[in-house]
């Protein structure tokens, strides 16, 4: 890589880096963030993993499929263990599941969202991904990353309920001082916005209009909220909504990125975003208690090659 994109933080963790800011989560930090477990009590911060439920959010992805795995001829559904060996005993069941990484709770990959850019400086721009990476291998790398952290919280669904809206910069700071929300370097930033509560409160059967037509998003087309964002040196993002930033977002001109915030953050400075994961108990807890940080812990799959992963993150408060 010869050329970074302007905004970038390409190089500075590493030539060969992958995890981006997640390299914030120093040691020390995680030491920091345990001071946050006071009480022993957890919350599940995700969905289940088949909501929202059909393909309303995004036509292209899809609930898991659920088989049972073919064992020996006979499906492996009280599967007798005398077909293994004769006179044994004991049954066993076995099944496999197709999921579409990005459907439900997930972790947005910093291989999900890349852009054209001239990084190796030939006066042609190619397609290349945070930190210079190039399509394949370079971006195959297995996600190792024992996930832990500080976590913080803002609470925008108390803000704003569920009216759809973008929150730039000068909104989200008012909401932070008003919620005594501080954000330092290495914090996981979670955002609560009230929309994974409304896909609960569908039951698997979420109405297109609700589910497009719902709660906050950031507003990605907000230059100060970028550059906050960079500034901030935030580990990572994570939201119950659908994608972080309010989608669609506006749109640009020409040449301006179609997802501005993803551009920012997968691309430019490698911030992981989490998305569709599921705050309203945590976010209830924190306001009750008069707290607004936790601690969490949410490891990616350790599968190779995929550009997103599902995950089960854990809040311990
Ligand atoms: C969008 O496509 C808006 O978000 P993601 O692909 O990260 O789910």
């Amino acid at each position: 890589m010869k050329r970074r994109p302007p905004g970038s933080n390409w190089g500075d963790y590493g030539a060969g880096d992958r995890v981006g800011r997640l390299n914030e989560l120093t040691p020390e930090r995680v030491v920091r963030a345990a001071a946050e477990i006071r009480t022993g009590r957890r919350f599940c911060l995700s969905l289940p993993l088949d909501y929202p439920g059909g393909n309303v959010v995004f036509p292209f992805r899809f609930p898991p499929e659920r088989k049972v795995v073919d064992r020996m001829g006979f499906l492996a559904n009280d599967f007798p263990l005398s077909r293994t060996r004769e006179g044994a005993t004991g049954v066993v069941n076995d099944d496999l599941v197709t999921l579409w990484t990005q459907y439900s709770t997930q972790w947005d990959a910093l291989g999900h969202v890349g852009s054209h850019f001239d990084a190796n400086g030939d006066g042609e721009d190619e397609v290349v991904y945070y930190n210079g990476h190039y399509p394949g291998p370079d971006v195959d790398g297995p996600a190792t990353i024992g996930l832990q952290g500080r976590g913080v919280l803002v609470d925008l669904h108390r803000a704003f309920g569920n009216l759809k809206t973008a929150v730039g910069y000068a909104v989200l700071e008012r909401i932070m001082r008003e919620q005594r929300v501080v954000v330092e370097p290495g914090d996981v930033l979670a955002l609560r916005t009230g929309w994974a509560q409304l896909l609960v409160e569908m039951h698997g059967s979420p109405d297109k209009s609700v589910v497009h037509g719902s709660c906050a998003g950031l507003d990605s087309r907000d230059p100060a909220l970028l550059r906050w964002i960079g500034e901030s040196g935030v580990a990572a993002i994570v939201a119950d909504n659908s994608a972080v930033e309010d989608y669609p977002p506006k749109a640009g001109g020409p040449g301006t990125p179609f997802l501005p915030l993803h551009e920012l953050c997968l691309f430019k400075l490698g911030i992981h975003l989490g998305e569709m994961w599921y705050l309203t108990e945590l976010a209830d807890w924190l306001r009750d208690n008069e707290r607004t940080r936790f601690f969490l812990t949410a490891p990616p799959l350790r599968l190779r090659g995929h550009v997103g992963s599902p995950v089960t993150p854990i809040a311990t408060v």
